[in-house]
């Protein structure tokens, strides 16, 4: 199915065309325990203030995207309680004095149902939207997206959250590969290593956009008018 683009949006390598009957807003991993002080990221030592830039522009984004009735979807990263679908490298990797499931300052840490598994408030999922639950970085891996997405006909996604360079590089690679077109508002993804998400954004759009596009979301607002 081929949907004629009716909206352009500046980018780079170039501009972005989209049809937003055609196009989701694919909020990824906006976790407590990932932003809030006090959490999971914090407590391995990483400033969540670099993350915490996104929301407001993530907000803002959302509720543009939410009132022109267009499909959003957010994920979570996390684990069955019973640990079951946790590769045992993924659990040991870090070497830290906590792991995966362990008891973190909000709950069992990235462990679903838990206070700092779940969305900030700030972005909250409306009733109607999905959430995925994914035990890897990509969002496309053991997740029902890919068919969520076919089943919705869409074909474009506008990609946010967190981290730059982990979650949200690894999910536009999946997407790429998959056929759908991606673009990456730069100031609602973060990561802890600033770094990290300039060459994070940077690898996505060199070599002709070998990725898909990177943006800013006052771009995106504007063509949506
Ligand atoms: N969501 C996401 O990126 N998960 C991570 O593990 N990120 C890190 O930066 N570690």
């Amino acid at each position: 199915m081929t949907t004629t683009p009716s909206l352009t949006v500046e980018a780079e390598p170039y501009p972005f065309e989209f049809s937003p009957s055609a196009c989701a807003l694919l909020m990824i991993d906006m976790q407590r325990d990932f932003l809030e002080p006090g959490g999971f990221g914090e407590m391995l030592g990483n400033d969540v203030l670099q993350l915490r830039r996104t929301i407001e522009p993530n907000r803002k984004l959302l509720k543009a995207w939410r009132s022109m009735g267009c499909q959003v979807i957010h994920t979570r990263e996390g684990h069955r309680p019973d640990l079951a679908d946790l590769p045992p490298a993924k659990k040991v990797r870090g070497r830290g004095k906590s792991c995966i499931g362990d008891n973190g300052p909000m709950g069992r840490i990235l462990v679903r149902g838990e206070a700092g598994h779940d969305i900030i408030p700030e972005v909250y999922p409306l009733p109607g939207e999905p959430v995925i639950d994914k035990p890897g970085k990509g969002a496309f891996f053991a997740t029902d997206l890919h068919a969520i997405l076919q089943n919705r006909g869409i074909q474009q996604l506008i990609v946010t959250g967190v981290t730059t360079e982990v979650c949200v590089n690894t999910t536009v690679r999946e997407a790429n590969d998959r056929g759908y077109n991606c673009l990456i508002p730069s100031d609602c993804v973060g990561s802890y290593f600033p770094a990290f998400h300039e060459m994070g954004l940077q690898m996505i759009k060199a070599q002709g956009g070998i990725f898909g596009w990177v943006s800013h979301s006052e771009k995106i607002l504007a063509a949506l008018g």
